[in-house]
């Protein structure tokens, strides 16, 4: 009676059993890297002395940092393509794709476990992959053949039932599930998907729901694998990667949700939350500036006919800066030699390359005080790069019909016809370089002069005496902790750097702050860390001396690489406690060394004079890592016993 994540799991378990958050360990058979969070995961392989890579395949991608303002980025992709080849890693080059469209298009398949170091790895799951987000260091220790460690999540079943109507879209669904569940629902859980509407839904609609369960803080989201997978892996030249897979019918779940899809309407999330969702017609006619169609959410072949379906024989409304990228080369080709790609021209789209582009503030931020709509899945105070922007998750649908009417519209109102799905898709993989094993020793590894050596932290202290220097509320991100954009990304392998941005939106001084006092703690609230992968708003912060962060809660991503790199992830076992302690404060922990997974440890507030009981989501391999000072130390140190 097992569900398919319980499947999945049970063929992968390296350590552990199927018991429900208790820590598991899983073989990895996949990883993928992007070139904003890859330096960082390489220069971690490399210090591990890994020769060849252990995993089925791995690859590296360049989709985030193709902004080339100055050598930094440039630098980076030579650094990812030698390095790449010297490891036996597929690189597949800037143009070619943003990675989770690729991945899906290419290499993803059904039944294989997949960790990827950028938070939207689970869009595999739209092919029946179990695919997770993790930090660049545990994707680096997956490289080398280690499993990787998760708690067993508990399971929902979403079922979904009906067909969409014209206008309304996966986009829609997801959005819909965000609105019930919220972007912290889902942490420590998988989503699985099941009905009879699942099979009225193509691999890409279903990778849009997958993509975007990374919003609701889930472990990963899961599509069975079926006729439709089946259909597309044979359309993508790629029958033999197929194997079906679904839940047992009497498969037993955590939690149920049940989503009509005959009767769902388009949906928007309004500004800074993905969760903020209302429907379209709640918010109608609403002035814009903007419409950016794309991202790793909606920028499959069939969300760019749709668009250029909806945009044939019209043009942008003079208010609205209309960006398309369109996902993958496979894509932006087929469009270009079917016509659609001119129709979108005609329209007055301004057509970027393939990557990630306005979706991490790698340019086309908007004006002053602007809204703007985009089909991407995070729309986070501050993302698009002006700070002043109000920024809205519609479908390709909503997009395009509002890009034209200059108002926030529901393309059920608009009339165009749909796009047939394509008989077969456009295969021309030579912008992917296959590693040559036997070249590997020969090929040299250029680093650029932006590519610093990484830091070393040093073992956790048996006491911790710090000053609480930043106190933040609930659902703070890591765009929060540390913001991307075009200023900020450069300097992803230059932690010093890098380390001057922590908490620049929030706390402009922070990293004086940490300078000053020699370090510090942080206080916050519930789902701390949610979002992004990127370990460097751990690495910064431990850059900077912070020692603990005490919160209501963490997000599962940001929890893990908190320990990769030794900073000490505590919670309030009484959340009112949150309430007693102040910014300032001098906090004492005591007995460090002495740690034991599921017991409490009891800070000592000195300028309050109060003592709080705090607990710890901690294992014993999480125990050790940390007293080493981080992951890096602890295999260090582990190379150094064998
Ligand atoms: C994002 O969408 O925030 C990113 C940029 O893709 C990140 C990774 C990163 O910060 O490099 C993610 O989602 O993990
Ligand atoms: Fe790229 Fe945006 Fe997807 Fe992140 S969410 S991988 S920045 S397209």
């Amino acid at each position: 009676m097992p569900t398919m994540t319980e499947k999945i799991i049970q063929k992968h378990l390296a350590e552990g059993t199927l018991e429900r958050g208790k820590k598991i360990s899983l073989k990895i058979d996949q990883t993928l890297t992007q070139d904003a969070t890859g330096t960082m995961a390489y220069l971690q392989l490399e210090a591990m002395g890994v020769d060849q890579v252990k995993t089925e395949l791995s690859l590296s991608y360049v989709d985030h940092n193709t902004l080339q303002s100055g050598f930094e980025n440039a630098d980076d992709h030579k650094y990812l393509q030698t390095v790449a080849a010297k490891h036996g890693i597929y690189f597949s080059r800037a143009g070619n794709g943003i990675c989770h469209q690729v991945h899906l298009e290419r290499f993803a398949k059904p039944g294989k476990t997949l960790l990827g170091s950028d938070s939207h790895t689970p869009t595999a799951g739209g092919i029946g992959a179990f695919a997770m987000g993790a930090g660049g260091l545990d994707v680096a220790c997956a490289m080398a053949g280690r499993p990787f460690q998760l708690t067993m999540p508990k399971i929902v079943k979403v079922e979904l039932i009906g067909k969409l109507t014209q206008g309304v879209s996966s986009k829609d669904i997801i959005l819909k599930l965000l609105s019930l569940m919220s972007v912290k629902g889902g942490v420590g859980k998988v989503i699985e998907y099941c009905g009879d509407g699942v099979k009225t839904l193509s691999v890409p609609q279903r990778a849009t729901i997958t993509n975007m369960g990374a919003e609701l803080g889930a472990t990963t989201s899961i599509f069975p694998s079926d006729e439709i997978t089946e259909a597309f892996l044979r359309k993508q030249q790629r029958a033999d990667d197929f194997t079906p897979l679904c839940a047992d019918d009497d498969a037993v779940y955590d939690e149920a949700y049940t989503i009509n899809l005959s009767t769902l309407e388009p949906m928007i999330a309004m500004p800074h939350s993905p969760d903020n969702v209302v429907s379209i017609t709640e918010v109608e006619g609403k002035p814009i500036d903007q419409c950016s169609i794309g991202s790793c959410t909606n920028s499959s072949y069939m969300d760019m006919m749709s668009v250029a379906a909806i945009l044939k024989n019209k043009v942008a409304h003079q208010n609205v800066s209309l960006t398309i990228s369109p996902g993958s080369k496979q894509v932006l080709n087929m469009i270009a030699q079917n016509g659609a790609l001119a129709d979108m021209i005609a329209a007055g789209a301004r057509i970027l390359e393939s990557t990630c582009g306005p979706c991490i503030g790698m340019g086309q931020s908007p004006i002053t005080n602007a809204w703007s709509l985009r089909t991407f899945n995070r729309n986070f105070y501050g993302r698009s790069g002006t700070l002043s922007a109000n920024v809205c998750l519609v479908s390709p649908e909503v997009a395009a019909a509002s890009a034209i009417n200059g108002v926030i519209s529901d393309p059920r109102k608009t009339a165009y016809e749909l796009p047939e799905e394509p008989d077969e898709f456009l295969i021309d993989d030579r912008c992917i370089i296959i590693p040559d094993p036997n070249a590997a020793e020969s090929v040299e590894v250029i680093r650029g002069p932006n590519i610093k050596a990484l830091p070393i932290n040093q073992p956790m202290e048996n006491t911790i005496e710090k000053s609480v220097l930043l106190k933040v509320e609930d659902n703070i991100t890591t765009d929060h902790i540390m913001p991307a954009g075009a200023k900020v990304l450069p300097y992803r392998s230059n932690i010093e750097k890098i380390s001057q941005f922590v908490f620049r939106d929030v706390c402009a001084d922070f990293a004086k702050r940490c300078q000053n006092h020699n370090g510090g703690i942080i206080i916050a609230g519930s789902n701390y860390g949610q979002g992004s992968s990127r370990e460097h708003a751990a690495l910064a912060p431990m850059y900077l001396g912070i020692k603990a962060v005490i919160a209501k809660s963490f997000a599962r991503i940001h929890h893990a690489n908190l320990i990769n790199f030794g900073i000490l992830p505590l919670q309030f076992a009484d959340e009112a406690d949150y309430d007693k302690i102040d910014e300032g404060d001098v906090i004492q922990l005591n007995n460090l060394h002495d740690l034991k997974p599921n017991q409490t440890i009891i800070a000592e507030n000195l300028t309050k004079n109060s003592k709080l009981t705090l607990t710890y989501a901690l294992s014993e391999l999480d125990i050790r890592t940390l007293a080493y000072g981080g992951t890096l130390n602890l295999i260090k140190a582990e190379n150094q016993v064998k």
